[in-house]
């Protein structure tokens, strides 16, 4: 069904971004041609599935996307294809989206990835395209997840089946609860919903688990991980700023970002939570290096994920704004974790970085188990390299950038496309054959933002989804989005 007119946001730098380095724009070609193999492979071998298997040449899955394929490559990949100007392969995509991209089906999928992923992803090639069809699939998208919301407490399971609205969460985490980086990483997306559609409900939806989190006990300051909903009491104690943790904290600074910093609520709550994250989870090893652990049943594991390392891009891009005018700290604090993220890719043979790593007497980012030691494509310490380089245009950044792609190039790149690796510590790696998603929707559109000039997606126009879908800046003024039909 068509959706009311909204004026559109000013969107600023969509095209562009031709560094005049000649050796600069040589590698940005670079990272263009290796998201055009990455593209090309999945597109003979995988389309239509979720991702690739770039070995064995065929499409691949797991049970986030659920039973069904969506594609989910394709609606990743969209908005980097559009920056890069690849626009034949962009309308090919939108071509499979358009005829293909179907909500109806018997498959239980989980809300956290499917909105980051596919919500956010068709909204960025919305907002970037001006096609009509991603606003009206993100839609279409979003209404079947909110059935997820029908519990005692309104914090949304953390899968739903998509034809049958049944919710439940996942096994494997505590007391039946819900995770905090999931059901905390639905704001961005749910608040463009409301402001595209006029519909309130989204925006409800996110709130209520705002003001739900604001009333509750925080032990020490820090928010933990899981959350049952049914009773609306926290399960472990574990407090995490990597996996299960991670885009919560990044959301309540985007949200008063993507508010054009009128969202002083959402900016509190992040200013709160990182001064309890600074006191009990930010410690230096005996070598010097800044390092994010994990709180675990009271003491603090000296354990850092990959994952993890997204935060130094956080705090550099929340230094502007920040409490009694710390600004110059957090970008240090930002600066110091890229230099530890950067230490433990150098410390391999790989020069990639392993899943998580340690700072244990002698053994500093480093990982030590075996289950830990694998890349899979992931782009966090890319991501926090590029928020540096745009804050401070220290060179380093973008060589610290550019030893990852050549690595990523060297041990990653197969004829079908690229894979993650088992072991980065082992000088003859093997493959996972799996191409993830994210590596087309983040790992390369980081780095390709990296060797561009910032005139490209200028990030006081647009806020990065923790997909890295960019979604533009609301000027919402004069504009309510709690449900007042006489505003909008
Ligand atoms: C991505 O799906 C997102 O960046 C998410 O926030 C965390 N995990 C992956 C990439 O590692």
């Amino acid at each position: 069904k068509p959706l009311p007119p909204v004026p559109i946001p000013n969107l600023i730098g969509i095209n562009g971004g031709d560094p005049e380095d000649n050796d600069i724009r040589k590698k940005r070609e670079k990272i263009k041609e290796m998201m055009k193999h990455a593209w090309d492979n999945y597109r003979i071998y995988g389309w239509g599935h979720n991702e690739l298997r770039p070995i064995a040449r065929k499409g691949h899955s797991t049970n986030i996307f659920g039973s069904s394929q969506m594609g989910a490559t394709i609606v990743d990949a969209l908005d980097t294809l559009y920056i890069m100007g690849l626009h034949d392969e962009f309308r090919d995509g939108q071509k499979w989206i358009e005829d293909n991209l179907d909500f109806s089906v018997n498959s239980e999928v989980s809300v956290f990835e499917v909105n980051i992923r596919f919500i956010g992803g068709l909204l960025a090639a919305y907002y970037l395209s001006g096609e009509e069809i991603f606003k009206i699939k993100a839609v279409q998208l979003a209404e079947k997840l909110l059935p997820a919301f029908n519990t005692p407490t309104g914090i949304p399971w953390a899968m739903v089946n998509l034809k049958s609205g049944v919710g439940r969460n996942w096994g494997w985490a505590s007391a039946g609860s819900s995770i905090l980086a999931e059901f905390g990483t639905l704001h961005m997306e749910f608040v463009h919903l409301s402001y595209l559609t006029g519909d309130p409900v989204y925006y409800k939806k996110v709130m209520h688990i705002r003001k739900l989190l604001q009333k509750m006990d925080r032990p020490n300051g820090l928010y933990p991980n899981y959350l049952n909903p049914r009773t609306g009491r926290w399960g472990q104690y574990h407090t995490s700023v990597g996996g299960l943790g991670d885009s919560f904290y990044e959301y309540l600074l985007k949200a008063w970002l993507m508010s054009d910093k009128t969202d002083h609520e959402a900016r509190k709550m992040y200013d709160d939570a990182i001064e309890a994250i600074e006191k009990h989870l930010i410690k230096k090893s005996r070598g010097g290096l800044t390092f994010i652990g994990e709180w675990k049943n009271g003491h603090l594991e000296k354990k850092m994920g990959h994952l993890a390392c997204f935060a130094g891009g956080m705090f550099a891009l929340g230094a502007d704004g920040s409490r009694t005018d710390k600004a110059g700290h957090y970008l240090e604090l930002g600066a110091e974790i890229a230099r530890t993220c950067h230490e433990s890719y150098d410390r391999t043979a790989l020069k990639l970085g392993p899943e998580s790593f340690k700072f244990d007497g002698a053994v500093e980012a480093v990982a030590v188990r075996q289950a830990e030691k694998y890349y899979i494509l992931r782009p966090e310490v890319i991501e926090t390299y590029w928020y540096l380089w745009r804050f401070t245009h220290d060179p380093r950044y973008r060589q610290w950038g550019w030893e990852a792609a050549l690595a990523i190039e060297k041990y990653c790149r197969v004829s079908g496309g690229f894979s993650g690796v088992k072991d980065v510590y082992s000088s003859t790696p093997t493959h996972d054959d799996v191409q993830q998603s994210f590596f087309l929707a983040e790992t390369l559109k980081y780095l390709y933002l990296l060797f561009s000039s910032d005139d490209l997606l200028p990030l006081d126009h647009w806020v990065f989804n923790t997909e890295a879908h960019p979604l533009p800046v609301l000027h919402l003024a004069n504009t309510t989005l709690s449900g007042n039909p006489a505003v909008r």
